[in-house]
């Protein structure tokens, strides 16, 4: 039998590229700092909270000169959230770093997630392990975790996990929650003089991570590329059956990026994306009827079939929706330690939470299917979000638009045949084999971390820019973490977090859906993009997604 896969042994030998200033190796970086930085938000409040990282200059590297001496230094790694494609290369290119500074620098991995540092629980990588990793998805070289990092009591666990292992730097891979993570440990490391350094790297499929100096979360890339095979091949069954609408659920949190890039690779018929819904104020009823007037439309034509794609965080930005989510989480973050709800049976905690909430939140409450309801109550995560993966938005649209449906044909509007199936796709791209652009991008993001580290920099996010040239063209630097912070309320508290990017409605990549969706709706325009290809022509293997070239570059992406 085999050991691997015949594409994980090729892919193993792959050699990432290096971002064009990290390529003449880790001594050979010159640094470079730009003007001072301020909160993106709520300047002053993340000011006091952060007094010892706030404000730090962009850091930016080139790779002539060479004032950058040989570092001797132990650091540690945490994976930190939801897994996404290229982790194991983030490691990769820190530990390449680490090692040609000095072969005796020790790289540690902390188990499970942030819980690792604080209870101790690691392992030195070395050749032999890294080498089974380089290029494979997943991050089961140590695992993830959730655990938010914040309480004294656990900064002072982590410091001395770190004097035992002689660390004298940490790097957290993570999303917009786990780096807030990273900038509170700088912070307090800081603050307390352990000499002990903290940079982040930006990773999350669901693409919020984003800003004016990081062009792009890595995982976004291969995540959407898999849901994109997924979405074309289901195009190419409903096309040739023609007997289903399927309503494909589509991972990535609160933003709609993930399902609006999957939409510019398939051109589904209808797409939802949640900030439009927010924007337009539309309520549950309101995308029922937009849905089911395309569906009519499309059985007067003799087409009952068809393919919507729905954004995982839908349900948070329908107006009526996220009241009724802010005074749950606010209720659910009081009834925490309450027995008496904790111990009620589903029916009773319904009406004390139904008691609870004000009337219209009540009566939309209380207008939802038993399993939605359920889902709505579950606890929050660590970091106080729903976890609307849990949610099925798909099937309460479908047992909505089967109503709706019901009604139009009553009113003789609509006379053809709805069969649904109903899809989710998200832990399916979480750990595919990294696409050539995330490899890279992530092995690159890795090695500067360590140039950030060599540096003496902490609270800083690693940054790759100009990723839509090649790779020799790439800019290196890091970005301060307090630069994208502002506060939110969480878990029923204002708390300091990396701002999320949202959709913008006035942007070039959702531009380029709304001017040809409705042409997508009617005809059948699907595109099917096949599986993620490594090796081949670099027209294919190598071209990032439409998100990426259409913000970077402004293209005109469609035909
Ligand atoms: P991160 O923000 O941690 O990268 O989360 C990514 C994600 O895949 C979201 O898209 C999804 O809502 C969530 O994780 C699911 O979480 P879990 O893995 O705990 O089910």
């Amino acid at each position: 039998m085999r050991e691997i896969s015949p594409l994980q042994k090729e892919r193993q030998a792959y050699k990432p590229k290096l971002a064009g200033a990290l390529a003449n190796g880790i001594n050979n970086i010159k640094l470079t700092f730009g003007e001072k930085t301020e909160a993106v938000a709520d300047k002053e409040e993340i000011k006091a909270l952060f007094p010892h990282v706030y404000g730090e200059p962009i850091a930016k590297f080139a790779s002539q000169g060479a004032d950058l001496s040989a570092s001797t230094i132990n650091a540690g790694v945490i994976l930190s959230g939801g897994q996404a494609p290229g982790g194991h290369n983030v490691i990769a290119g820190l530990y390449d770093a680490l090692k040609s500074a000095n072969p005796n620098n020790k790289l540690f991995g902390f188990l499970g997630g942030p819980s690792g540092i604080i209870d101790g629980k690691y392992m030195e990588l070395t050749d032999e392990i890294m080498n089974k990793y380089r290029n494979t998805g997943g991050f089961d070289i140590i695992g993830s975790g959730r655990t938010k990092l914040e309480t004294e009591e656990q900064f002072k666990k982590s410091l001395e996990v770190c004097k035992k292992l002689n660390i004298g730097a940490i790097v957290i891979i993570g999303g917009d929650d786990s780096n807030t993570n990273a900038c509170l440990l700088a912070e307090w490391m800081k603050a307390n003089n352990t000499g002990i350094n903290v940079i982040g790297c930006p990773k999350t499929i669901d693409g919020d991570l984003k800003n004016d100096q990081i062009e792009i979360s890595f995982g976004f890339d291969t995540a959407t590329k898999t849901y994109a095979e997924l979405i074309g091949n289901i195009q190419r069954d409903a096309n040739s059956a023609k007997k289903y609408w399927h309503f494909i659920k589509l991972m990535g949190r609160s933003a709609s990026h993930v399902c609006l890039e999957a939409a510019l690779q398939t051109q589904p018929n209808i797409t939802l994306i949640g900030e439009e819904v927010e924007a337009k104020k539309q309520s549950l009823d309101e995308i029922v009827s937009y849905m089911a007037d395309i569906i009519a439309r499309r059985a007067e034509m003799g087409k009952n079939f068809g393919i919507a794609l729905i954004p995982e965080g839908l349900i948070e930005f329908i107006p009526e929706m996220k009241v009724m989510i802010s005074s749950l989480n606010d209720l659910l973050a009081g009834l925490e330690k309450d027995a008496g709800y904790q111990n009620a049976s589903q029916e009773e905690k319904y009406q004390i939470i139904t008691s609870k909430l004000d009337e219209k939140s009540a009566k939309l409450f209380n207008s939802l299917p038993s399993q939605i309801k359920a889902q709505l109550l579950m606890d929050r995560d660590p970091h106080g979000n729903v976890q609307v993966s849990k949610i099925e938005t798909e099937k309460l649209l479908i047992e909505m638009i089967k109503v709706k449906l019901k009604e139009m044909k009553a009113q003789g509007k609509y006379n053809g045949k709805f069969s649904d199936q109903a899809h989710f796709f998200g832990y399916e791209g979480r750990c595919a084999a990294p696409s050539n652009f995330d490899a890279d991008y992530c092995y690159s993001l890795g090695y500067n971390a360590f140039a950030l580290i060599q540096s003496g920099l902490t609270g800083y996010l690693s940054s790759i820019k100009n990723t839509t040239k090649p790779a020799s063209e790439w800019v290196a630097g890091g970005v301060p973490l307090t630069m994208m912070m502002n506060m939110e309320k969480r878990h029923g508290e204002m708390k300091p977090v990396i701002k999320k990017a949202l959709v913008e409605l006035d942007g070039p990549v959702f531009k380029a859906l709304e001017s040809h969706r409705e042409k997508w709706a009617m005809n059948d325009c699907y595109i099917f993009p096949g599986a993620i290809q490594y090796f081949g022509p670099s027209s294919v293997c190598d071209v990032t997604t439409m998100t990426l070239q259409l913000e970077q570059e402004n293209k005109p992406a469609m035909v």
